[in-house]
Order: C-alpha cells, then sequence, then structure tokens
C-alpha cells in the first residue's frame, strides 16, 4: 500500500518510513513542490487533518491515501507549553535549536531542573472516502540541559519513563518502540489494514 506523507520534517519523515516498513512511504515532496501549510487549527487533531486534507487535495489523485502527523511537546511546569505551538515556540521563522533552547531556559527560569513532561502525536489518514485520526503519548522528564545528537526536534532535553538518558543519547530504536509516534502510527496501520 502507498502512503503519501504530508510534512515537511525530515525527522518525522526517516522515523514513519523506519516503522511502516510494511508500506511504501513518499513525503509529498516527492511528488509535488512544498507549499505552506496555515496549522491554525486548537488541536493536534485539528492540525494533523488540515495538513492531510491540504495536500490530499493539491495531489489532486482520488486513489491516494495521505497521512499526516502533528505533535509536540507538553511540559507539567510551564502549564503544557508549548503543546500545539512546538514547532514555533521561539517564533515563526525558529528552527528545532531555538525551540529546544528557548523550552530549556523557561523550564530553568521556574527555579527548577527538569519536569514531567510528554509528547502527543495526532496521525490523521485521509482518502477520497474516509478521514480518520488516531493519537499517541510518550511520558518523560523535560530536562534544563540538552545531552545527545539523536532523534530530532526536543528529543536531546527528553528522558522517557523507565529510563536514564535522553532520547538524544538512546538508541533509535528505543525510540521507535516508546513514542508517541509509534503508538499512533500502530493504530494508524490497524485502520489502514481495513480500507
Ligand atoms: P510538519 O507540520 O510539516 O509535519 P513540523 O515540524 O512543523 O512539520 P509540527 O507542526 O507537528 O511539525 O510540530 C512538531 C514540533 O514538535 C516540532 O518542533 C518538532 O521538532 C517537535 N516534535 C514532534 N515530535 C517530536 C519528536 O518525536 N521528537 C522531538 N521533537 C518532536
Amino acid at each position: 500500500m502507498k502512503l503519501v506523507l504530508a510534512t515537511s520534517n525530515k525527522g518525522k519523515v526517516r522515523e514513519i518510513k523506519a516503522m511502516c516498513e510494511d508500506f511504501e512511504v513518499i513525503p509529498y515532496s516527492e511528488l509535488i513542490e512544498e507549499f505552506e501549510i496555515v496549522e491554525d487549527a486548537e488541536t493536534f487533531k485539528g492540525n494533523a487533518l488540515l495538513k492531510a486534507h491540504a495536500v490530499f487535495d493539491a495531489l489532486e489523485d482520488d486513489d491516494i491515501i495521505v497521512i499526516a502527523d502533528d505533535s509536540g511537546i507538553s511540559v507539567d511546569a510551564l502549564e503544557g507549553d508549548p503543546g500545539i505551538y512546538s514547532a514555533r515556540y521561539a517564533g515563526e521563522d525558529a528552527n528545532d535549536k531555538d525551540n529546544l533552547h528557548l523550552l530549556m531556559q523557561n523550564i530553568r527560569a521556574k527555579g527548577i531542573e527538569s519536569s514531567p513532561a510528554f509528547y502527543t502525536a495526532a496521525i490523521a489518514i485521509v482518502t477520497k472516502d474516509v478521514e480518520r485520526t488516531v493519537h499517541g503519548w510518550m511520558y518523560g522528564t523535560a530536562l534544563t540541559e540538552a545531552k545527545g545528537e539523536g532523534g530530532f526536534g526536543y528529543d536531546p532535553m527528553f528522558i522517557p519513563l523507565g529510563y536514564d538518558k535522553t532520547l538524544g543519547e538512546l538508541d533509535d530504536e528505543i525510540k521507535r518502540e516508546l513514542s508517541h509516534r509509534s503508538q499512533a502510527l500502530s493504530l494508524a496501520k490497524k485502520l489502514l489494514k481495513t480500507l
């Protein structure tokens, strides 16, 4: 089964490809030119649907299955921030490093060195006839220090529950088993089999 991924995030593409070995996974940028999608919904689910529909419409191919991932990190000490604003936490043009450093700085500004936190992923599946969403979560601790080079985004400051190293330090394989994205994708794969 061919799946078109509605994302321009290379970290997501790498992880989703590795988690969907039974499918042919193609980033939409290999089919059409990348375009900006305004993510102005108020939930992960809403933004995932928005991205999947935007790419489905742009592809103009009724036989295609599009999946989109909207995700982010929520930190308890910051009342759940950055949440759905994770990609633009340090501003509209911020990159992963800017966001990571601002988040560590804002936790440190609370006078603490770590806080419980969790990642959320909403995955939307859109076809000509079907629209579905599933979610996954990964709980752990957000640090005020970045460690390791693995993963992407906020991974160097996040220790998953049950571990003592960050996702930047741990093997990709561990993230593949635990992550919000893998939890959501395993539900998505079950749904895909019913299409
Ligand atoms: P697309 O919208 O094109 O998919 P994006 O990077 O803008 O790409 P989101 O709007 O879903 O994606 O924003 C997700 C943000 O949360 C982004 O800053 C990521 O770095 C971060 N994030 C999501 N999943 C993550 C993960 O598994 N590890 C680290 N950071 C993650």
